[in-house]
């Protein structure tokens, strides 16, 4: 079958590429299936530290491939209608909770266009750097729909309501730029710089203590749900189990010993 994703190992980084330039990357399916199923692979290889995603060719991703037979709202008079929560629970809800709970730190390169669950799935990843020709399209508004993949949590969290609200409601282009300012993408870089930057930032992360940079994810993804003194006390429990595992201990004896240190809990 069309390989959908391209995949190329740097090191200790996993590259995924979204592979359907002819249409942006809209993703099918098949592609959905196949983006899970490398991040699977991806969280269960254990030389791979962190893991990098990007687009083929001029877009990152034009989101749902609204082609895709699937989906596509069939034209003949009285035909059922396609039931798009099917497509949600069984594709793009895995794909969103896989990609979240990755047990490594997980980069975007967003090298064009990413709308609609292409937005969503760049946003959802741990750090996000873009090209300054890059944009960003809540485009589900214009077609009816509402922010998914993830986009309704994502957007108010990332930028706050009233930004969220006008980006999905209006679903103009925001430019890099704009994404950078808001605090919706943590980096824009010039285009001809984004990829190298960006798999250099992998790799610096590859080297880190990942499983302390993924606990970090999950204790600031938690603590939007907590008090402050609920946070603290969060904290605690896994500051302490970070305290016994090897990381630490070869952190701390590293910085002492005046050498680099070598992590390897993952
Ligand atoms: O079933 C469901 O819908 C539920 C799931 C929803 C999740 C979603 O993601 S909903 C949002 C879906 N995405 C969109 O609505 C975006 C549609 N695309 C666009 O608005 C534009 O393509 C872009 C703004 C992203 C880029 O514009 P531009 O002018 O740079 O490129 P283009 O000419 O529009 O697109 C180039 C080709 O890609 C073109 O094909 P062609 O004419 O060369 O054969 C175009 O049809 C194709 N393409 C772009 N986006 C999609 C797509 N084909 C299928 N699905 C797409 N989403």
């Amino acid at each position: 079958s069309e390989q959908t994703i391209l995949i190329e190992q740097h090191g200790a980084v996993r590259l995924l590429r979204l592979n359907r330039p002819e249409a942006l990357n809209a993703f099918t399916t098949g592609m959905l299936g196949q983006l899970r199923q490398a991040l699977e692979a991806a969280a269960t290889d254990v030389d791979t530290r962190c893991v990098l995603i990007t687009g083929a060719g001029r877009a990152f991703s034009a989101g749902q491939d609204l082609a895709d037979p699937h989906v596509a709202p069939s034209r003949e008079a009285g035909a059922p209608p396609k039931d798009i929560g099917h497509l949600l629970d069984h594709f793009y809800i895995p794909l969103a909770l896989r990609l979240r709970s990755m047990p490594v730190p997980v980069v975007a390169a967003v090298n064009g266009v990413a709308a609609g669950a292409g937005a969503s799935v760049a946003l959802g990843c741990d750090l996000v750097l873009a090209g300054e020709s890059a944009s960003f399209i809540q485009a589900f508004s214009k077609i009816g729909l509402i922010p998914d993949c993830g986009g309704t949590w994502l957007l108010p969290r990332l930028v706050g309501r009233a930004k969220a609200l006008e980006l999905a409601l209006l679903g103009d282009k925001l430019k890099a730029a704009d994404a950078e300012r808001l605090g919706l993408i943590s980096r824009v870089l010039p285009d001809a710089e984004l990829m190298e930057a960006a798999l250099a930032t992998a790799q610096k992360l590859a080297a880190m203590p990942t499983r302390a940079l993924v606990e970090t994810r999950i204790a600031m993804d938690e603590a939007l749900k907590f008090d402050f003194e609920t946070a603290l006390k969060r904290e605690a429990v896994l500051q302490s189990q970070m305290g016994f595992a090897y990381d630490y201990l070869e952190g701390a004896v590293a910085f002492l010993d005046k050498r680099k240190p070598q992590f390897r809990d993952r």
